[in-house]
């Protein structure tokens, strides 16, 4: 099975014979589908590979709530401001169970964050377009929170004990999440006119963009040969955007809505459907900090942690003075 995946894999990943025993004795355990634990012995690449995709999925998660937290003050019911509201704080506590997994690998929280602050740990490109009207609570919900169940139902089955675990209640709030963004699309799509025109353009402006969220095509994915070796990532970029794509045609047909891709037609022989890439050169350049909101995000991360510092300063003299107390009682 490993040799079969070095093959087809190619580059970048090290045959057994290339490894140290310790190594191979890990990639068994790996192939053998056993839960790899924080105190176990991994390659630094794992633990490397495992902080950086975790970082990053837990920084997603929280530049996450700003686009749909803009619209909390601005939802067009009671009922749909108290779903947004816990939605959003849904994202916040994904992030927290996903800093808690990473700082079992030895990185802390403060670290990951500072290296969201500044610009040097990534989060998910979705996060950088904007949220122009109330139509996009509903796409978002839709297709980013579908792409993310797509892509995070699999990692319930990763290779690192705190990840995969982590994952088993971040998918079961995500699928409450889709539920309600595509509810939000059904009101809308079977609205007033200028309501159904609102839905289809959150369709148009959110379609690409969730198709990025996969990454970059197999053959310009730079990690995927050796995380699937490592059973980090289960599946290829190009395997989920599929299997998305599949999913999500037939439910914007039950809405009535376009999905705006003249080349999108299903495919019998390999029995899916036959869909136009996104502007790659648009997904490198957001990634690099060109998105439309990017700077925004990073000044709303900034804004929020400079403004929390007297909580946090606090909380820790309140720390030291009651630790102070008990050394002095004892
Ligand atoms: N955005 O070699 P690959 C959510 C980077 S959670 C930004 O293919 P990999 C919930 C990648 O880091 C959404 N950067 O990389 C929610 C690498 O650069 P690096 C987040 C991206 O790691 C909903 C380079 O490109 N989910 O939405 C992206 O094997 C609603 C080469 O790429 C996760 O993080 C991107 N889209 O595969 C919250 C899931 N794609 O690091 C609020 C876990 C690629 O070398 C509201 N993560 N890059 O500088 C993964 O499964 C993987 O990390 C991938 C990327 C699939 C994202």
């Amino acid at each position: 099975m490993y040799a079969q995946m070095v093959k087809s894999t190619g580059e970048g990943v090290k045959s057994p014979e290339d490894m140290t025993a310790e190594e191979r004795a890990f990639q068994e355990r790996i192939d053998a589908g056993e839960k790899i634990e924080p105190k176990d012995w991994m390659p630094a690449g794992y633990r490397k590979t495992l902080i950086r995709q975790i970082g990053q999925h837990a920084h997603s998660e929280i530049v996450g709530q700003l686009p749909e937290g803009n619209w909390i003050t601005r939802a067009p019911t009671l009922e749909r401001k108290a779903i947004l509201l816990a939605k959003v704080q849904d994202e916040a506590g994904h992030g927290l169970y996903l800093y808690c997994a990473a700082e079992t690998l030895g990185v802390s929280r403060d670290e990951l964050t500072e290296d969201l602050l500044s610009g040097k740990m990534k989060y998910s490109s979705i996060f950088n377009y904007p949220t122009l009207t109330w139509a996009d609570m509903g796409a978002v919900g839709w297709l980013v929170d579908g792409a993310a169940i797509m892509n995070q139902v699999p990692l319930q089955r990763t290779s690192f004990g705190p990840y995969a675990r982590a994952m088993v209640r971040i998918c079961k709030e995500e699928s409450f999440h889709q539920r309600q963004g595509y509810d939000i699309m059904m009101k809308m799509a079977n609205g007033t006119p200028a309501q159904k025109r609102m839905a289809q353009d959150a369709l148009n402006r959110f379609w690409y963009p969730s198709l990025m969220m996969f990454g970059p095509s197999d053959q310009d994915s730079v990690h995927s040969a050796q995380s699937m070796a490592w059973k980090i990532k289960m599946n290829t970029n190009d395997e989920l955007r599929q299997k998305f794509v599949d999913q999500t045609v037939p439910q914007a047909e039950y809405l009535g809505l376009t999905v705006p891709d003249e080349t999108l037609a299903w495919n019998d022989d390999k029995g899916g459907y036959d869909f136009a890439e996104p502007d790659w050169s648009e997904f490198f350049d957001v990634i690099k900090g060109n998105g439309p909101c990017n700077v925004e995000r990073l000044a709303a991360r900034n804004k929020a942690w400079d403004d929390g510092k007297w909580v946090r300063d606090g909380l820790l003299a309140h720390a030291e003075k009651r630790a102070a107390a008990k050394v002095a009682a004892e």
